[in-house]
């Protein structure tokens, strides 16, 4: 048996940690032969409710859970963590805007950020689902200066698996045939979800998803406006915001950080941006990216046409105006 690894997981009361701790632990994301000892992390005045998925997570009875950490304190949460799954902050509720959000978020991932340089391993992979997550894991990189920014991703992922889905469903084929949607920009209405270079299956013909489709109009609009409005629409339903497929989408997304992508397949990470495809440098932007040991890679060389770049541009303009709010919030 391996060594066991340290895994964070903040807003452990929540109801996304509700969903992603079983996944974890059992090994869903870091293998069925990784030991684990879970750090959960949550508010003081969780800490009842926290003792109970404590108790849960006991009875469920797993093998490669070896230790549970409970702790209200970001030090002893990030203390030798391999990889953070930064959840808990406020989520949002029917009829409020991320930009709401903001300023009551931003400050926990300052708090976290500097926790992490502190005591996280110094090759700590970490993900920010906590929204504004891009711009959340932005302020958290930019407190933590031990520690490479590449290691602070946002998640874009459910929008990926959203936009995956709708897709499939549209073609009539099962999910996995189709791949290589892109998520560009925010997670937010603003987001680019993009099929320009995405293909399925078709019995065994792998076609573009625009001749799969065949309607553009479709892709370039209705299509698009579902997956960014997605998160209302599940909210408006349930009252509450994504949890199971947002945890998948975690567990997804950390998983294939851990143990790269599949060869000819991309997977959407918000990533500090480099100015690949014309967008602006230093915010935390989905892009297309592959990954192998550990280490994730923009993809280059993507068709970018006139309306993919002016989706760019808004959704960029949007990050830019977070990163400014959010850098105002931190110095106050
Ligand atoms: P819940 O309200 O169910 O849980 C949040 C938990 O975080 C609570 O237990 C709360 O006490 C805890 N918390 C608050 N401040 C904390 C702090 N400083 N340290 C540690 N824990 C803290 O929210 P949930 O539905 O689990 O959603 C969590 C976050 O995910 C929200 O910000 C939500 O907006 C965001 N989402 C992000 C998505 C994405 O794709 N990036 C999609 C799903 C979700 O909307």
């Amino acid at each position: 048996m391996a060594e066991p690894i340290r895994v964070c997981i903040t807003g452990a009361c929540g109801q996304i940690a509700y969903s992603i701790l079983y996944m974890i632990a059992k090994g869903d994301v870091f293998g069925r032969d990784q030991p684990l000892i879970l750090h959960l992390l949550d508010i003081p005045p969780m800490m009842g409710v926290l003792e109970g998925v404590v108790m849960e997570l006991a009875d469920c009875a797993l093998p490669l859970l070896v230790q549970v950490v409970p702790t209200a304190d970001p030090n002893v949460a990030f203390k030798d963590v391999s990889a953070a799954f930064l959840v808990g902050s406020m989520p949002r509720k029917e009829g409020m805007e991320r930009k709401d959000l903001l300023s009551a978020n931003v400050k926990i991932f300052k708090v976290q950020g500097e926790a992490l340089d502190k005591y996280a391993k110094k090759d700590v992979k970490v993900l920010v689902v906590g929204n504004p997550a891009n711009t959340n894991a932005f302020i958290c990189s930019q407190y933590a200066p031990s520690i490479p920014r590449e290691n602070f991703t946002a998640m874009t992922r459910l929008d990926q698996n959203r936009a995956q889905a709708n897709i499939a469903a549209k073609v009539g084929v099962p999910v996995e045939n189709v791949k290589n949607v892109v998520i560009w920009g925010n997670h937010s209405a603003t987001q680019f979800p993009d099929v320009k270079n995405a293909t399925v299956k078709v019995g065994n013909v792998e076609k573009s998803v625009y001749d799969a489709v065949g309607d553009s109009s479709y892709l370039e609009n209705d299509f698009i406006t579902t997956i960014q409005k997605r998160g209302a629409a599940v909210i408006a339903a349930r009252k509450m915001s994504s949890a199971m497929s947002a945890a998948k989408a975690a567990s997804d997304h950390m998983h294939d950080w851990w143990n790269g992508t599949e060869n000819g397949k991309w997977v959407s990470m918000g990533v500090v941006s480099d100015g690949s495809y014309g967008v602006p440098k230093d915010i935390v932007f989905s892009f297309p990216v592959t990954i192998e040991n550990k280490q994730w890679k923009i993809v280059q060389g993507l068709t970018v046409d006139d309306f993919s770049r002016s989706k760019f541009a808004v959704t960029a303009t949007e990050l830019l105006e977070e990163k400014e709010e959010a850098t105002a919030v931190c110095k106050l």
